[in-house]
């Protein structure tokens, strides 16, 4: 990753990192991954691309972890730090990790896990240890690097594999495209299990020699006292958390208001994507900060792809045109290309595009066509040269503050439980949230909510589970016995829906 190593070697005493422990320059960052590298080889020359899995908060030890296992030639293996453990010991599994960096905090919910699993655990505090020494192993750049789980149209995620050189990719065209300089300052609130977060904000601010600000976990209100320090000029967030800020500022006495305002409009770059964004959020948000959105749009699979310019029309309800070295088509059911202004299907080729689903061939097969053109399942148009998303063609994948959630995964969980007889899952449309998940399910007459919650918080981190529930005595079922989910959504419009609190 000579892209991201670079600047520790040429700014050596600027800040890279503020976290709850204070300022950290870029010589003490590649110092620490260094030593947790050497203790991860343990001796070894390379780790030859084994797994390892890391549970560590957003800040240096989250940067100096991953940064220390690409240095031994491993492949990272970010864990969701709001799993529970059946998700955590599926990622793991899945992984064949070989060994697991973790902080103090997540202790009593692996230790025993490991031990039962005989995966060695490492405090990440207790790796920072050793002399320096330059024997670590010369990594090739289309080595595995990262394996992020992403929910699809399977019941269970799937581990998208990048290598470094997409990695690289994803990283060098954001850098140019959105004009990130060493003068940056950004302020990472997202969950770094995930693009957005990791790539986006994390790589491309330390790639440019930035200084990047770790806020965990995100609060409206703490945001915007950050903001008015006066250090942060770049800010990248998903639509829900631009909804919540609008909430916040329209809390505020008109001095603050104004104080805010004035401060934004210094800023150089505000940025949105993972979910489309509300036309009214990019209205409120202009009127608020003087910024206009940059709205951009991306994959797991394939980094960013396509993205408003950063000089030129910014235009609402567009994700804009496609990305330097990004090559885009909209296609029919047959992979054939849509004649101009016609819907179809993104497809996306390029060096930034991944390289499997981590042990599952079949899966990678029915991604790419037989050219090579990876198939994200988004539908969208072209307005003027500007790309519009019109939907999905699965219904079973819904999006609710950024996160993308597989339906099929939940309704597997719910059907686990004793009192469900059966159930369906689906995305209601919300303004905050893009999607509710909304569970619709025929239980038995004992079945409760407050309880079915409580149930699912062993299984389900917080944001995959649903939000709004109905009880029915029948699923609706086409002729073939599918349930018809569209005739679903308009239970939760027509009739009130019961909450669980
Ligand atoms: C949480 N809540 C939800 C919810 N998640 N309600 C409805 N729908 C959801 N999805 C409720 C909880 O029940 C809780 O209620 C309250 O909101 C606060 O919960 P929380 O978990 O603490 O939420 P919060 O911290 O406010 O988080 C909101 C958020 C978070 C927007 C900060 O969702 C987030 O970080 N999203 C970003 C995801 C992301 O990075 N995606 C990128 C994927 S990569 P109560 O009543 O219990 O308090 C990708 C590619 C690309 O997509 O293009 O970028
Ligand atoms: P993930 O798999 O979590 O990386 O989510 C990727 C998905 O997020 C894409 O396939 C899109 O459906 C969605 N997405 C990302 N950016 C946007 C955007 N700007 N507008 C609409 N959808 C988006």
């Amino acid at each position: 990753m000579h892209i991201l190593f670079n600047q520790a070697q040429q700014r050596p005493q600027s800040v890279a990192i503020l976290d709850t422990q204070g300022a950290h320059t870029y010589e003490s960052l590649w110092t620490k991954s260094s030593q947790i590298a050497l203790q991860l080889l343990e001796g070894r020359s390379d780790l030859e691309q084994e797994r390892v899995a890391f549970m560590v908060s957003p800040g240096l030890n989250y940067v100096a972890t991953i940064w220390g296992i690409w240095k031994a030639g491993g492949i990272a293996v970010p864990l969701c730090l709001s799993y529970p453990l059946p998700s955590l010991a599926y990622v793991i599994e899945d992984t064949q990790a070989t060994a697991i960096v973790l902080e103090p905090d997540y202790l009593n919910l692996l230790s025993r896990y490991a031990v039962d699993n005989k995966i060695p655990l490492y405090l990440v505090e207790e790796l920072q240890v050793g002399p320096v020494t330059d024997s670590l192993p010369k990594i090739a750049l289309d080595r595995g690097a990262l394996i992020l789980y992403t929910s699809g149209t399977t019941s269970l995620p799937k581990g998208v594999l990048s290598t470094h050189a997409n990695l690289e990719a994803q990283i060098s065209t954001l850098i140019k495209a959105w004009k990130w300089t060493s003068n940056d300052h950004t302020l990472c609130l997202l969950p770094l299990h995930h693009v957005h977060g990791l790539i986006n904000v994390v790589s491309c601010a330390l790639s440019a020699g930035a200084i990047l600000q770790f806020l965990n976990p995100f609060q409206a209100e703490t945001v915007f006292s950050i903001f008015l320090e006066k250090r942060v000029n770049v800010f990248m967030a998903v639509p829900t958390i631009y909804f919540k800020l609008i909430s916040e500022f329209d809390s505020y006495s008109e001095k603050k208001k104004i104080e805010l305002s004035d401060r934004m409009k210094n800023f150089r770059l505000m940025v949105s994507g993972s979910a489309a964004l509300p036309v009214s959020v990019m209205n409120q948000w202009e009127k608020i900060s003087g910024h206009r959105l940059l709205e951009r749009y991306g994959m797991t699979e394939i980094g960013m792809a396509i993205s408003n310019p950063y000089q030129g029309e910014r235009r609402a309800g567009h994700i804009g045109k496609p990305l330097p070295s990004v090559e885009v088509r909209l296609v029919d059911e047959k992979d054939q290309q849509v004649n101009s202004g016609l819907p179809g299907e993104i497809q996306i080729k390029g060096p930034g595009v991944f390289t499997k689903y981590w042990g599952k061939e079949e899966a990678t097969k029915k991604a790419f066509t037989q050219d090579g053109w990876f198939k994200t399942g988004d539908i969208a148009l072209v307005e003027d040269e500007y790309y519009r998303i019109l939907g999905r063609d699965s219904i079973d994948i819904i999006k609710s503050g950024g996160y993308k959630i597989s339906a099929l995964e939940i309704e597997e969980i719910l059907r686990n439980h004793n009192l469900i007889k059966d159930c369906a899952v689906i995305g209601i449309p919300n303004e905050e949230w893009g999607e509710l998940v909304a569970a619709v399910l025929v239980g038995e007459k004992e079945l409760d909510l407050k309880e079915l919650k409580d149930w699912l918080k062993d299984r389900l981190p917080n944001y995959k589970s649903p939000k709004i529930y109905q009880i029915v005595t029948d699923l609706p079922r086409n002729a073939m016995g599918k349930v018809v989910k569209n005739e679903l959504k308009s239970i939760f419009s027509t009739t009130i829906s019961r909450k669980t609190k």
